[in-house]
């Protein structure tokens, strides 16, 4: 994997540019996030199937270049617009979570990592395009594969807490389902007010670019927002979910999978 200085986001919100000054780093740490919420006493086996406890990393041909590697994250501007890039996939920098939902029991149950489940950045997964720019599908792409089934729910999700999507007003991205699917595309609030785009089965089979007018998208019917409105800057998480188990065996189930590419926001 690589990626630029300007690409990381800041974990203290004290910093006082919110970037990386390279001329400032005085260190490098590498973590095991599971190890490290392992540590907190999170029930980890609810949430990780296969977590095992004893783990290893490698660590290998680690470089420091002068080189601007591709673009994959963060502020992107042409001559017509800036847009806020949230991953194009170019640099095997994996910022989507896996999940699976299971309705059967009351309440759901949640899986992160699903052990039947694979997540993989390849450039057979990249949306139809040259990706010339940051927000050009084409390179690599997410490809997200699972066995579904009745009443699970298979999703990806994106963290966005730490970008400023105050200016946003468009969500746009690439999509391909193997089989026809019932898709939501969800942007939720810091308060967990959530906001739907539905991709209808007949329209979620083969490459779709979506470009999605932010004020279009429908709160959710579990959701309460105080205002009714979703507020960019209040944008904390994308998600991509696969609700087709949720129509009872309308649509096809067994092995399946969800290509993502070029997301991004287009800021005013
Ligand atoms: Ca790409
Ligand atoms: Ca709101």
């Amino acid at each position: 994997m690589v990626a630029n200085w300007d690409e990381l986001t800041p974990s203290d919100p004290k910093d006082k540019n919110n970037k990386l000054d390279p001329g400032q780093v005085k260190g490098i740490s590498i973590l095991d996030l599971t190890t490290v919420l392992a540590s907190s006493g999170a029930e980890l086996t609810k949430f990780i199937p296969d977590f095992k406890p004893s783990r290893t990393m490698w660590l290998d041909d680690f470089q420091l270049s002068t080189a601007r590697a591709p673009q994959s994250a963060g502020l992107y501007k042409d001559a017509v617009a800036s847009s806020l890039v949230v991953d194009n996939f170019e640099t095997g920098v994996y910022r989507w979570m896996p999940v699976r939902v299971d309705f059967a029991g009351n309440p759901p149950s949640f899986a992160l990592f699903p052990a039947d489940a694979s997540l993989k950045i390849l450039p057979e997964a990249a949306g139809p395009g040259a990706g010339k720019t940051p927000i050009e599908p084409g390179g690599k792409g997410l490809r997200y594969s699972y066995k579904r089934g009745a009443k699970t729910a298979f999703g990806l999700n994106c963290s966005v807490e730490k970008q400023d999507l105050s200016r946003a007003d468009r969500l746009r991205l690439s999509l391909n389902m193997s089989q026809k699917s019932l898709v939501i595309v969800q942007v939720k609030e810091k308060d967990d007010s959530e906001y739907n785009q539905i991709i209808m089965p007949d329209d979620s089979v083969g490459w779709r670019s979506l470009d999605l007018p932010l004020s279009s998208l429908t709160l959710g019917e579990n959701s309460r927002d105080e205002n009714n409105a979703l507020d960019p800057g209040q944008i904390k998480e994308i998600s991509i979910v696969d609700a087709s188990g949720f129509l009872g065996g309308m649509l096809g189930e067994g092995d399946t999978t969800l290509e993502l590419d070029a997301v991004s926001f287009g800021l005013k």
